[in-house]
Order: C-alpha cells, then structure tokens, then sequence
C-alpha cells in the first residue's frame, strides 16, 4: 500500500508535500479533503487526525500531521538526493531554522493577506478597512525584507548553491497572496530570480500544476457558497480581525 496524502491543493503546506512527493517519484494516494466543503470537521477526517487539519499522511498504521514533519519522514523513508534535507549538520540547521521562523512569519502575514483580499469581502460582503489592510501588507513586506536579507542573501537558494526543503515551503507560502491577486514578486528582482530558480529545479509544469487551483482562487468565495459553507465559515473570519 502507498502512502496516502490527505491534501487540499488550496493550501499552502499541502502543495509543498504533495510537490515533494512528486517530483521525487514517491509513490502515493491522493486523498482529497476537500476544506470549501468543510469535509476536515467531518467524522471520517476526525478519524485521521483531531486538528482537523491538511496536510496529513498515512504509512500503513503509521499516521502525521504537519507539513515539516512530513516532508522530513518522506526524506528518510525514501532516501531522496541529501541536498533537500542535507546530512550535513551545518545545512540541515540552516534548514530547521527556516523552518522554525516562517511558521509566524512568511506564513502567518502571506495568509493574512490572501483572505483579506480574496475572502474576507465576500464572505463578510464588506472590504477589510483600509488601516488594517495597509498594515497587513506591511508586515508582509517587512517579513519578505527579511527573508531577502538573512535568509536568501546573495546565494541561489536558502542554504547556499542547491534547492532545500526551505525553498519549497518558501515558495507555496508566497504563491499564496499571488492567487489573490497580488504579485509579491514585483520590484523584488532579487526575489524574483530566486522565484524563477525554485520553479526550474522543481519542474515548471509540476510547480504550474500544484498551483493551479491558488491562481484560480478568485473563485474559491462562490465555491464555499455554492457547498453551503459561507455561514459556517463566518464567525472564523473573525479571528482574523482581533
Ligand atoms: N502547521 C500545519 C498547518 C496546517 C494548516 O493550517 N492547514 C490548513 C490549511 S493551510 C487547514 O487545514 N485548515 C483547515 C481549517 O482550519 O479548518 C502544517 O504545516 O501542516
């Protein structure tokens, strides 16, 4: 039995397993959940995993959450080439450090930005005010200066000359504001060329494939509607603004 995948391709941790998984010819099921549909509180999902959160895997008996903890076991188990989570003990921590900062940080704000422009108007039917959106894409910006100055630098990628993990949850994070229509990218060629490198060494058309359903986000309201999920979705938004 492969493993199984439980995936949403809308959300970001997902696309970087799911991509992984791929490009290094790991066998595997997809299982969709599908999140507009609010299938991750159903009873069976339940039964996978009580956060009630995507990605998860299973092995036989053998069942993870967590995007990191995932992509590392799928490292170990299929022993992928060593330049995604290197041996090296100096490169794997450069590794986990990136790790350890992006989940409130690149994450957090890339996130905030992407239901404030293409969810939150809809299913509040009112635009998110302006001082809150303004700050919003200013934490974003700041967090993107960081990951430029300390952790690209002027190296290809994160840890230096090859593609890491990193990179990979870098890069589906950021692409996550770019499906709600706003091009993080721009006037950031340093970024940018970083961006089109990740995209060459993960494969144009596997990164185009696991994206496709982001860059087709401005539907995703009308979808949550259509699946009966706006009133149930509400008072979740409402985190979002404490
Ligand atoms: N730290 C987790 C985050 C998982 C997570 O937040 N998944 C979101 C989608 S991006 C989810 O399943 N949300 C469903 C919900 O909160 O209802 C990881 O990296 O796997």
């Amino acid at each position: 039995m492969p493993l199984e995948l439980f995936l949403d391709l809308y959300s970001q941790p997902c696309r970087s397993v799911y991509i992984f998984a791929k490009i290094n010819k790991i066998p595997f099921e997809f299982r969709k959940v599908d999140l507009a549909a609010g299938e991750q509180y159903g009873e069976e999902f339940g039964k996978i995993s009580v956060l009630r959160k995507v990605p998860v895997m299973r092995d036989g008996d053998f069942i993870l959450t967590e995007s990191v903890a995932i992509l590392q076991y799928m490292v170990q188990m299929f022993s992928t080439p060593d330049h995604w989570y290197p041996a090296d003990v100096q490169k794997q921590a450069r590794v986990n450090e990136y790790f350890s900062w992006q989940h409130t940080a690149i994450r957090s704000h890339a996130s905030k930005v992407f239901w404030f422009r293409c969810m939150v108007p809809i299913l509040t039917g009112a635009e998110v005010p302006k001082e809150k959106m303004d700050s919003a894409l200013e934490d974003l910006s700041s967090t993107l200066n960081i990951f430029e100055k300390k952790f690209l630098r002027d190296q290809h990628f994160i840890i230096g000359d090859r593609i890491s993990l990193a990179d990979l949850v870098a890069i589906t994070e950021m692409m996550q504001p770019v499906g709600a229509g706003l091009d993080v990218f721009k006037d950031r060629p340093r970024l940018s060329a970083w961006r089109d490198r990740v995209k060459q060494e993960l494969g144009v058309a596997a990164f185009h494939e696991a994206h496709e359903v982001i860059m087709n986000a401005a539907s995703l309201p009308q979808t949550i509607e259509n699946k009966g999920m706006l009133e149930f979705l509400k008072p979740r938004l409402q985190k979002l603004f404490n």
